[in-house]
């Protein structure tokens, strides 16, 4: 019965004996071996009573399991909805609830935290540890290694994957199997991966990078993966001799380019390198090349979206520009008042159209008809232009939004926590420029001339309803906020004033 999606990532590799994934310390695993692994937590699924179209929220340290969880989902047709590991059990519960999840998995570490946030939205929990134990896989354990693979069609959905929004509340954003599929044979073709390759995969799992654009495209092409549990500059530098390509947000390589063993002979054998998810600056894609030869190749995604854009893989892989529309997306410059497509070179609001484009964000009807027009047309909320070669440029953002090391961060989710403060008049957050992240998170301040306002208390308070990333690396108490006449807070008057606060 066909699951294109399954078929197609996953289906091709059964009875194989090839590695798919090869762990930091040498070990391996064949397709086979993941398969298996993968139809025993099918047929969990299936005896926990979570059935086709139920969600199951993944909040487990990246590991061959929770791989072999997506698989899973996949193969029975349940919506895979992974979340990232530094998320609070607030933040938890949110997604948990608003996706009507059936199963939560979670780390046993974090089992109590999340016991009454499952109970609350009538999900199960379950355990899955970084070490592949816990009581999902003692459960799995006894199943059996096949499964009859869930008959899909490429509208049905395949993942949820949550992003923030410019009003604080996260978003699910529906991906269809047809979604994922055609973006991984577009990027396979575009470039040029095989069954030779062996992909340096140092990102998390839990976002569209690490997760669709790295993950699909090997088992796609059947490449093998050397999968490290985190990004760490030293492994990096010693499984590179094995690799023949790496995916990562720039922060991997300002962080390669500042360490000595990082060096042409280190490099001189790989294939690829590939940017995204955040700005490269051209001084580091210049940089890199001086250093290895190898010029960076950029490209442009969103989660709502997977992959837009990308530099060519043979051509000028152009620094400071997201390459060309990927075949079949169709992308256009547009007004933001209109809405009408500019001249080439006007700058304006980026737009994409194509079978990568999400299906809508979950039971948000009226967010998705602000964001997905009736024609098909996705609003990024990226400002961009095309230069007369073609090349896209994405040259700011329409959109509040913080991209520090890769993850992003909307300002209002900490305005709201800051704004609940004791002493806290009114807060802005901002986005500054850092020389590790590319920008961080800095929160203004206006006390409410209550004399209450205690900046270690407030640091210490929204601490526990926020991932750490998105703490405010600073926080700095001014009288009043810049405002226009229309009363709306100058974000860009305050980024400019503390555009140097990491930098000089
Ligand atoms: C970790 N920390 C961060 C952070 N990552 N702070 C700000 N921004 C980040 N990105 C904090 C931790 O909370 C901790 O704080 C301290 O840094 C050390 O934690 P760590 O885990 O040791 O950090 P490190 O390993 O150095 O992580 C940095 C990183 C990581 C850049 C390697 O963030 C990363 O892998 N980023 C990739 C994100 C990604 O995959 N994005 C793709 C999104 S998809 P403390 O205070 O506790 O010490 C997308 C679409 C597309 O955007 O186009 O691809
Ligand atoms: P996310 O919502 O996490 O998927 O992040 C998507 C956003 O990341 C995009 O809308 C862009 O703002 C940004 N982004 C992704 N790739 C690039 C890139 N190569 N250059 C600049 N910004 C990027």
């Amino acid at each position: 019965m066909p699951n294109p999606l399954f078929d197609a990532l996953f289906g091709q590799h059964q009875g194989k004996s090839s590695v798919f994934l090869q762990m930091a310390d040498g070990s391996t695993i064949t397709h086979q071996e993941f398969l298996e692994l993968a139809a025993q937590y099918a047929n969990l699924f299936t005896k926990l009573d979570v059935r086709v179209g139920h969600r199951v929220a993944v909040q487990i340290a990246k590991s061959p399991q929770s791989l072999a969880i997506y698989a899973a989902c996949v193969q029975a047709g349940i919506v895979f909805l992974p979340l990232n590991t530094a998320y609070t059990a607030d933040e938890v519960s949110y997604f948990a609830d608003n996706s009507g999840a059936a199963l939560i998995l979670c780390d046993e570490a974090r089992l109590e935290g999340l016991t009454p946030i499952a109970r609350a939205c009538g999900a199960k929990l379950e355990t899955l540890n970084d070490d592949g134990r816990g009581s999902f896989s003692d459960k799995a354990a006894s199943m059996a290694v096949e499964f009859e693979t869930v008959d899909r069609t490429a509208d049905d959905l395949a993942a949820f994957l949550y992003t923030s929004g410019t009003t604080g509340r996260s978003k699910g954003a529906m991906l269809t199997q047809g979604n994922l599929l055609s973006n991984a044979r577009t990027l396979v073709g575009e470039w040029k991966f095989t069954a030779d390759d062996a992909l340096l995969h140092a990102l998390p799992i839990f976002h569209t990078h690490g997760l669709f654009v790295a993950t699909n495209i090997s088992l796609l092409a059947g490449s093998k993966i050397l999968f490290m549990p985190k990004f760490d500059v030293d492994g990096l530098i010693e499984l590179m001799p094995q690799a023949t390509t790496m995916m990562g947000v720039p922060t991997f390589y300002t962080r390669l380019l500042g360490d000595a063993r990082f060096t042409r002979d280190l490099t001189q054998h790989m294939r690829l390198f590939v940017s995204g998810s955040a700005p490269l600056l051209a001084e580091t894609h210049i940089q890199f090349e001086e250093l290895t030869g190898h010029r960076i190749l950029e490209r442009y995604g969103m989660t709502e979206t997977n992959m837009n854009t990308s530099n060519p893989y043979d051509g000028e892989r152009r620094a400071g520009t997201v390459g060309f529309p990927l075949p079949g997306v169709e992308l256009k410059i547009t007004d933001n008042n209109s809405g009408k497509s500019l001249p080439q070179g006007e700058i304006g609001d980026i737009e994409v159209r194509g079978p990568n484009v999400f299906k809508g964000y979950w039971q948000m009807p009226e967010k998705t008809a602000e964001e997905l027009r009736a024609d098909g047309f996705f609003i990024t909320g990226d400002l961009g232009q095309i230069d007369e070669d073609g090349y896209v440029h994405i040259v700011g953002r329409n959109k509040d939004l913080i991209i520090s090391g890769g993850y992003n961060i909307y300002p209002k989710e900490i305005e709201l926590l800051l704004d609940d403060e004791a002493g806290v008049l009114e807060s802005a957050v901002i986005g500054v420029p850092h020389p590790d992240f590319g920008e961080t998170v800095v929160g203004v301040l206006v006390e409410d001339g209550q004399g209450t306002l205690d900046l270690d208390a407030i640091k210490q308070n929204i601490g526990g309803s926020l991932a750490r990333f998105k703490h405010p690396q600073r926080l700095v108490v001014v009288t009043e906020l810049p405002r226009n006449t229309m009363g709306k807070v100058q974000k860009k008057e305050l980024r400019e004033r503390y555009k140097d606060m990491f930098t000089s």
